[in-house]
């Protein structure tokens, strides 16, 4: 690794299976989704199942998962895999996190061993586009507060309700819906051409476009007993697999910072102003040097958490310290390098824009930054401010 990447070296506390694990993930990225991230961004068109098929065969769909052709790797790799698809655009990185971290790890967490068997492999290969439904038009940060309901009719659940910005919703195979029931909030696993499941995909986005955003309508989705998901009931369910997704987006955010870093250096290499190249003037080499500092403690703080992780110890709330810091840290890096660009930052040719518009749905979706302040000011004053 060079400096540009890594100043503080952090790539030195990494395994040698981890290294190989973010290289093979890195050709990946460069060679299949690099070439064609400007076009699919700027026409807001995304071959999802394409792409998860090439994911599925390089191993990265659900590769910290566990049986049912999953590859089974550590966190820490897993989060270095996603930092190299977030180098190329939050959207891909978001395919990757839905389907392996929310969806997949839905079912593979709490679902039946029928469930597994039905759907694990074929999502891991890419076969199959995996959703996970949350959020609801009235309803995101408290999803507690969620109306979609699922109702018993006999042996069977009918479900009725809306979900809304749900990544994949309308080009999906399954989507893990979750539903108040007279039993808490339980999870569903939904094929969607289920009679009265529809989805629609979202336009008009400033932000994502490489990824497909939908709304879903679920009108008397009729489904079987086993449909639900046995293993857990509560918010304690969809919680959970969303730990999992923050702490992907954690490395995550970390890669679309670098991708502007590495911009923003070339850039100020080359680019001729009063008859130097601006790297040459003190103002530019100090906003180099904070964004390089940024990236790297952002990128220590990764690696920690994801040794954290490994020892099974890391807490809710070191996971939304994470969130929020690397976030925050991502979208700072990339307009501070849109701005050594000057009009050059604003144009489609150069990825700090595209990256800077998507983090501002980073900082938003898993739980928006004001979400992880008041779960980190509960775990330090004891107070929920939710309650
Ligand atoms: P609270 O009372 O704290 O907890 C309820 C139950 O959940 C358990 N729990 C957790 N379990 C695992 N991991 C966590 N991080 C957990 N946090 C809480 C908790 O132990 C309890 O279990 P039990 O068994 O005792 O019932 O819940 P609360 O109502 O106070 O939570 C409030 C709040 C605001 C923190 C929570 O509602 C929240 O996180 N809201 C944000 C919603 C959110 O993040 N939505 C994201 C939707 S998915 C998405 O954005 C995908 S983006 C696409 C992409 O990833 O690329
Ligand atoms: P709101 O909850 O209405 O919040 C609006 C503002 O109020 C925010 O600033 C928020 O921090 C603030 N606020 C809310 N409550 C409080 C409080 N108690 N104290 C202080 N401030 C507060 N969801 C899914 O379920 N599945 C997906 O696949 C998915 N994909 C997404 C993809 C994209 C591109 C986007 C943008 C969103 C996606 N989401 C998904 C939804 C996402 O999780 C929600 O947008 C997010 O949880 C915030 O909910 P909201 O947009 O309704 O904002």
């Amino acid at each position: 690794m060079d400096s540009r990447h890594d100043l503080l070296n952090v790539d030195h506390l990494l395994t040698d299976e981890e290294r190989a694990i973010r290289d093979t993930a890195r050709r990946f990225a460069q060679d299949a989704l690099a070439p064609h991230i400007m076009e699919w961004s700027e026409s807001g068109e995304l071959p999802v199942r394409d792409i998860a098929k090439q994911m599925g065969s390089t191993g990265l769909l659900g590769m910290h998962l566990t049986g049912y052709g999953c590859a089974g790797v550590g966190p820490t790799a897993y989060g270095l895999a996603s930092a190299e698809l977030e180098a190329i655009d939050s959207g891909l990185r978001s395919l990757f996190s839905v389907q392996g971290s929310l969806a997949m790890y839905s079912i593979h967490a709490y679902g039946s061993e029928e469930h597994k068997q039905q759907w694990l492999p074929g999502m891991a290969a890419g076969d199959f586009i995996g959703a996970f439904g949350l959020t609801e038009p009235d309803h995101g940060s408290n999803p507690n507060g969620m109306r979609t309901r699922a109702r018993r009719d006999g042996d069977d659940w009918v479900l009725n309700g809306s979900k809304m910005w749900i990544t994949n919703g309308s080009v999906a195979d399954v989507v893990v819906v979750w539903a108040q029931t007279d039993d808490k909030i339980r999870g569903f696993v939904v094929p969607t051409d289920t009679p009265g499941f529809s989805g629609r995909a979202i336009k008009h986005k400033m932000s994502m476009r490489a990824s497909v955003t939908s709304e879903i309508t679920l009108e008397d989705v009729r489904l079987p007993g086993d449909a639900v998901l046995p293993g857990v009931s509560g918010l304690r369910g969809p919680l959970s697999a969303l730990n999992e997704a923050r702490f992907g987006i954690i490395f995550g955010s970390t890669g679309a910072a670098r991708s502007c870093l590495e911009t923003a250096i070339d850039y100020a290499k080359t680019r001729i102003q009063f008859d130097k190249p601006i790297g040459a003037f003190q103002l530019t080499q100090a906003k180099l040097a904070d964004m390089s500092v940024a990236h790297g403690t952002a990128l220590l703080l990764s690696v920690h958490l994801g040794r954290l992780k490994e020892a099974g110890s890391i807490t809710p709330a070191q996971v939304s310290a994470g969130k929020l810091n690397n976030t925050r840290v991502a979208i700072d890096i990339a307009r501070k390098a849109r701005t050594i660009l000057g009009a050059n930052g604003i144009s489609g040719e150069y990825a700090v824009m595209r990256h800077a518009n998507n983090l501002e749905s980073v900082l938003t979706y898993e739980g928006t930054a004001e979400i992880h302040q008041l779960t980190i000011g509960r775990e330090l004053t004891g107070l929920s401010a939710f309650a």
